[in-house]
Parts: C-alpha cells; sequence; structure tokens
C-alpha cells in the first residue's frame, strides 16, 4: 500500500486520508510534494519517521489489528488513519 503525500496551498496532506490494510502488510508513505513532511503517530511505541524531504519515503510493517492514527508535526491538520484487520 502506498501513501502519496502531496502538497496543498496550506501545506500537505495525506492521501488517502483513510487506509484499510491486513495484518502485516507495509505501507509506504511517499513525498511527493515540495514541503518537508514527517509521519508521527499518536503511539508514540510505534516510531516515527524521519523529516521527510521531496521524494523521501517513509515505510512500516503491521503486525497488529488496530486504528492507527497519525500527523505530520509540520502542518497542523495534516493527518491520517491506517485501519489494520
Ligand atoms: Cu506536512
Amino acid at each position: 500500500m502506498v501513501e502519496e503525500v502531496n502538497a496543498t496551498n496550506k501545506g500537505g496532506d495525506f492521501k488517502p486520508a483513510s487506509t484499510n490494510i491486513k495484518v502485516g502488510e507495509t505501507v509506504v508513505w511517499i513525498n511527493h510534494s515540495g514541503n518537508i513532511h514527517n509521519v508521527t503517530f499518536d503511539d508514540k511505541s510505534l516510531g516515527n519517521s524521519s523529516t521527510m524531504s521531496a521524494n523521501e519515503s517513509f515505510s512500516k510493517k503491521f503486525d497488529k489489528p488496530g486504528t492507527y492514527h497519525y500527523v505530520c508535526t509540520f502542518h497542523p491538520g495534516m493527518e491520517g488513519t491506517i485501519v489494520v484487520t
């Protein structure tokens, strides 16, 4: 599953904002915008991305079912959810 990170006039957004995957699958975030972004989970134990410059990516495998909400700390309101079943 690939999450795209795109620029908007507000700074950026994650598309799709909500993603459904199965246990054991991996999500890859690719920064297709000209801004810096990160992926920061509400659950600090998950491990966050470092700052992603343009064209950089971050991937994470999800091994447990659940709903995982995350934000980009640079851009208020830039958020997404991964639902793992
Ligand atoms: Cu951002």
